[in-house]
């Protein structure tokens, strides 16, 4: 699989409660995908699994087939809501139930915060490997220890799958991250200001 450069997060928690609406995630995803965003993860650790796939089910409606839709954690709410993959961590089902479930086709994304979790990563049926948090991050309680750029070159050197670096990446350091060996950069709180403008900006940098 070839990822672009930028994989923006639809975070529900950076919605306000009154703001978190439906339509509120919908139109965050459409500005993000009108800057050039064309692989989005949908990701909700505070709703209840009815919410999810009530989100999911319109993002999927309102995104065209150029939108890459990833679900954050859940291969039964990907499959429901007709999304194109499913992303899971250390605590989610294992990369191999995962793909048990989405089955051979759709994408399978898994994260990684160290290089013993990125090599057991590596061998099995993950289609790209995310790691991290390269910097101080505040969109993930209890993050790992940073890895810094460091840590992306030595994923670089134990992986040849897609590697998707995250955690506290901005405009401003998003190109030390590719130059330093990823593939694509996962961004969750630099897009919220202006997503349209922010995406198109990220992707300007990293052409
Ligand atoms: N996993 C490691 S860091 C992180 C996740 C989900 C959050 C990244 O958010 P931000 O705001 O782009 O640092
Ligand atoms: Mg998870």
């Amino acid at each position: 699989m070839n990822l672009p450069r930028l994989y923006a997060i639809v975070d529900v928690s950076c919605f306000a409660a009154p703001l978190r609406t439906t339509a509120a995630i919908v139109d965050y995803a459409r500005e993000l995908a009108a800057g050039g965003a064309t692989f989005i993860q949908y990701r909700n650790k505070v709703g209840t699994t009815r919410e999810m796939l009530g989100h999911a089910r319109e993002l999927r409606l309102a995104l065209g087939d150029g939108v890459t839709l990833i679900m954050n954690d859940r291969a039964d709410i990907c499959i429901a809501a007709g999304f194109e993959g499913v992303h899971v961590g250390q605590d989610d089902l294992s990369p191999e139930g995962a793909r048990t479930v989405i089955g051979p086709s759709r994408v399978l994304g898994i994260s990684t915060h160290n290089l013993e979790q990125l090599k057991e990563a590596d061998a099995g049926p993950a289609d790209y490997i995310a790691y991290g948090p390269v910097f101080p991050t505040s969109g993930k309680r209890n993050p790992d220890p940073v890895v810094g750029l460091e840590g992306i070159r030595a994923a670089r050197a134990a992986t040849k799958k897609p590697l998707v670096a995250i955690g506290g990446i901005t405009r401003a350091n998003a190109r030390s991250v590719i130059d330093a060996g990823a593939d694509s950069v996962a961004v969750i709180s630099d897009l919220l200001s202006s997503p349209t403008k922010v995406a198109a900006e990220f992707l300007r940098v990293l052409v």
